[in-house]
């Protein structure tokens, strides 16, 4: 049998985890959610990987939780297989992470692309988090993240009725970084990942990091944030070669140091 994640690298610095259950719309059955964890955990920690895509196949990216999987468990059962603890790691990455997402990106598929920091997806893509539909709500971060991105009225309508939303909508919501059509979404996903790849690796996580961070501080404590991380970076030989290849109208070498 084929194996349910594979690992891929497109160009040079990206590293691309493909969810690979096409006979089950890529649904998130426990070993796929276990290897996506090790794989990011391991690309975050590769120094020649600088910027990850995570995405699916052409009908989708991934169409929830395995609801075949959790429909007969009970609490103690969902409690010892610590989901959570696996979503923590997949948002935990370093490094950024972009889901190109093609077909259905669904309940726990919707919240594993949430979970990533860019989302590229195709025209005829559907999110939406319809776990009410089948008796829970979402368990991956949807009730936090999908208002954070998209506020809460957009973010209840979604929630509370269970409905699809297209691409163009999760655009237009501001859930969806780029729309692209449908055969240009890895594409378009590894080119950006390259160009992050290019830039200074340190400059990057510190970005990253005060995003994130910042979005779950008051404001202050997020600038003062900001200001350490940018501090930081004057440490940084990225700092020097970066400012020097402009003044001198070169190309910049960054060595992540
Ligand atoms: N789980 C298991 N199997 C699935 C899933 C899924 N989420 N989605 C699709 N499949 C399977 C189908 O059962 C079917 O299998 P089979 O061929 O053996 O019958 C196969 O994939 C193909 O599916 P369809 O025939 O239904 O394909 P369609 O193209 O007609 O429809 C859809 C695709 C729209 C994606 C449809 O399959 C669907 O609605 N799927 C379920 C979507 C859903 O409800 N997702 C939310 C799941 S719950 C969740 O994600 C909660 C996460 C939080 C957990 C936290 C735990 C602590």
């Amino acid at each position: 049998m084929a194996d349910s994640v594979l690992i891929e690298r497109p160009t040079e610095g990206v590293g691309l985890i493909r969810i690979n259950r096409p006979e089950a719309r890529n649904a998130l059955n426990m070993e796929v959610r276990k290897l996506i964890a090790k794989h990011l955990t391991e690309m975050g920690e590769d120094d020649a990987i600088r910027c990850i895509v995570l995405t699916g196949n052409d009908k989708s990216f991934a169409a929830g939780a395995d609801i075949k999987e959790m429909a007969g468990a009970g609490t103690i059962e969902m409690l010892a297989r610590g989901t959570h603890k696996l979503w923590r790691t997949i948002a935990a990455c370093p490094k950024p992470v972009i889901a190109a997402v093609n077909g259905f990106a669904l309940g726990g598929g919707c919240e594993l692309a949430m979970t990533c920091d860019i989302i590229v997806a195709g025209e005829s893509a559907k999110f939406g988090q319809p776990e009410v539909k089948i008796g829970i709500i979402p368990g991956g971060g949807g009730t936090q993240r999908l208002p954070r991105a998209v506020g809460k009225y957009k973010a209840m309508r979604y929630v509370l009725t269970g409905d699809l939303f297209s691409a163009k909508e999760a655009f237009d919501m501001g859930l969806v970084s780029e729309l692209v059509p449908d055969a240009e979404v890895e594409k378009r996903a590894v080119e950006m990942a390259k160009q992050i790849a290019e830039l200074s690796p340190l400059a990057i996580q510190q970005a990253k990091e005060a995003v994130l961070r910042g979005m779950d501080a008051a404001l202050d404590t997020g600038l003062a944030l900001e200001t350490k991380a940018i501090q930081i970076l004057f440490s940084s030989q990225d700092q020097k070669e970066g400012m020097a290849a402009f003044i001198e109208k070169r190309k910049p070498k960054f060595s992540g140091r």
